[in-house]
């Protein structure tokens, strides 16, 4: 079974699909599009709100929204499984995902804050999450022995702060013993390792630079 996935490479809900594509080595084709440029025609039938990620399954329909899209892959390809076979244990994942899943709007924002004060404010609201987090994170992976779909939703994370602590010296992880080990694990982990690369990273920090913010200044 193939897929199309349409996103781009610096969303982190598109790297959510790839992630989960990735850990059960379904194959797919990526088609790129920045949807804060102008759109094909195309585009707005297959994504009604507009919003990246959207994938095209063999029958012809077209999924979106991230956590759907996971969850449908995770239905085709149930091996490796990404959520518990409980139904108890799948709807608290869920839960955690949606924690997790809180980083994204403050960890955006806060690349282009202009102040330290605005920075900190983002930072201040992205350490109470994390205190959360850092409450239930396993020894292994977020949730048992393999990676689930809290991991799934932190990876795009922990990327992120990975580049962040790399450039400014400002490690937000530094407080949080586990999640910090758990980032280590899933930078590392082959689903995680395929979506960056150096080519990555670089256009991410062009990206941000040019979003003004005091973290990428006078790179
Ligand atoms: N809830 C959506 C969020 C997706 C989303 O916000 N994607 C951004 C790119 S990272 C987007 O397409 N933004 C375009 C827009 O808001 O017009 C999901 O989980 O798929």
């Amino acid at each position: 079974m193939s897929y199309q996935v349409v996103g781009y490479p610096l969303c982190p809900f598109v790297q959510r699909v790839l992630i989960t594509l990735n850990e059960k080595a379904a194959g797919y084709e990526q088609i790129w599009l920045d949807p804060h440029a102008e759109l094909p025609e195309w585009f707005k039938e297959w994504s009604p709100p507009g919003k990246v990620p959207v994938m095209k399954v063999s029958s012809g329909e077209v999924l979106f929204e991230s956590m759907a899209i996971v969850e449908y892959i995770e239905e085709q390809h149930k091996v490796p499984s990404i959520y518990a076979k409980s139904a108890t244990k799948r709807a608290i994942q869920r839960a955690w995902a949606g924690v997790a899943g809180d980083l994204y709007g403050p960890q955006y924002m806060s690349m282009a804050a202009k102040t330290k004060e605005e920075v900190d404010q983002y930072f201040d609201v992205m350490k109470e999450t994390l205190q959360l987090l850092e409450g239930k994170c396993g020894a292994s992976f977020f949730m048992g022995e393999s990676l689930s779909a809290v991991d799934v939703v932190l990876a795009p994370m922990f990327i992120r702060f990975d580049v962040v602590a790399s450039i400014s010296g400002k490690n937000i992880l530094d407080d949080f013993p586990k999640l910090q080990a758990l980032s280590n694990k899933l930078l590392t982990h082959h689903s995680v390792l395929k979506i960056i690369n150096d080519e990555w990273h670089q256009l991410f920090i062009d990206t941000q630079k040019m979003r003004g913010g005091l973290i990428f200044k006078d790179l």
